[in-house]
């Protein structure tokens, strides 16, 4: 099978099963887990932030990165396509209990000037706005990268009113690739973020919620509170630390293989490549096929190429570390030929 329905998919290299091996471990709830301490320090030198926790997932970041920020009635202000939104199960109003302000964005991002207006002013009426949320890169626009200069321009939003901004970045490591800028200049213009270890840089669990000290000792208490305090994780830890030492770099041969894949499927009559391709995300759309994207899925499937309904009619493509260029090649065959059957 060759799997394209997520990067999430990737599994643990050699190098990353190893160290999970010989791992140092302690009791983490002590901050006796030398492994997880030393991988909290590498990614807060990365970030360029005082402070990071490993949590154990990118859902549970954002999570916590809500409840830290927030009071409950707050209202938080996202894009109305974002994983906090869509994909997070109502965590943010179970949890936190907060109500969303959804925005619609253009490739992710939404206007500064609707982020200006959504902000509440003060009035016995309203409820505060606790945080702005971003995306980048944004998994529903098609892993589009949002610009440093657009992350900029939010910040400064967001400290002109004194709300913070958190960034769920959970395919950062692919926004920094592709616009060739370190982390820590998309760090800059947040206030806290969390970035996904397990996604393409193919550790097998975690993700790192950053912010400064004061920020990071709150959030450690929403960890334990939502049962996330972990003991001897440096089982963990240590192959994370690997991914994110080793693994950033080679993310290029992954947005190499996106864009083969798009100019290829651009080519097959019936199928419509609907993102711009920036990093490792391709969606088409099979409208035109007469389909619904379910039955191209199955289809697809029964040819030996894994992929995710994205809509009623779009499908998503994600490439990553565990698909070569001839598996490439053979999906984009696969994909021509069920293509045909439906034409
Ligand atoms: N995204 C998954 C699914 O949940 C949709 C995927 O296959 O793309 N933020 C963003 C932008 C994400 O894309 C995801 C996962 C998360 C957060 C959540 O990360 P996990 O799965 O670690 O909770």
């Amino acid at each position: 099978m060759i799997d394209l329905r997520s990067d999430t998919v990737t599994k643990p290299t050699e190098e990353m099963r190893r160290a999970a091996y010989q791992a140092e471990v302690g009791d983490d709830v002590y901050g006796e887990d030398p492994s997880v301490r030393k991988l909290e320090e590498t990614a807060a030198e990365l970030l360029g932030k005082e402070a990071t926790l490993y949590v154990t997932s990118g859902t549970q970041g954002n999570q916590i990165a809500v409840l830290t920020h927030c009071q409950r009635g707050n209202e938080i202000i996202l894009e109305s396509d974002s994983h906090i939104f869509y994909y997070e199960t109502g965590a943010v109003a179970a949890f936190a209990g907060v109500q969303t302000r959804t925005i619609n964005g253009n490739r992710g991002a939404m206007k500064p000037i609707d982020v200006q207006n959504a902000i509440r002013p003060a009035d016995q009426h309203f409820p505060e706005t606790g945080l702005i949320c971003l995306e980048n890169t944004h998994n529903r626009a098609g892993g589009a990268v949002l610009a440093l200069s657009y992350m900029e321009e939010i910040y400064q939003i967001g400290q002109s009113h004194h709300i913070p901004i958190h960034l769920d970045g959970a395919r950062l490591f692919h926004a920094a690739i592709a616009a060739q800028s370190p982390l820590s200049a998309f760090a800059n213009y947040t206030d806290t973020l969390q970035v996904c270890l397990s996604k393409g840089l193919g550790a097998p669990v975690g993700s790192i919620l950053a912010g400064d000290n004061e920020f990071i000792a709150k959030a450690r208490k929403w960890r334990k509170r939502l049962g996330g305090g972990l003991r001897q994780v440096g089982m963990i830890a240590a192959p994370a630390l690997i991914a994110l030492t080793t693994m950033r770099d080679r993310l290029a041969e992954d947005h190499e293989h996106a864009q083969l894949l798009a100019n290829e499927l651009r080519q097959i009559n019936g199928l419509a490549v609907v993102n711009q391709v920036d990093t490792n995300i391709v969606i088409i759309d099979v409208q035109a096929l007469n389909i619904t994207s379910e039955d191209f899925v199955k289809k697809l499937k029964e040819e030996g190429v894994l992929a995710v309904t994205f809509g009623p009619t779009a499908v998503r493509f994600v490439t990553h570390y565990d698909v070569s260029t001839e598996q490439i090649n053979e999906a984009i065959l696969a994909i021509a030929k069920v293509s045909k059957t439906f034409n």
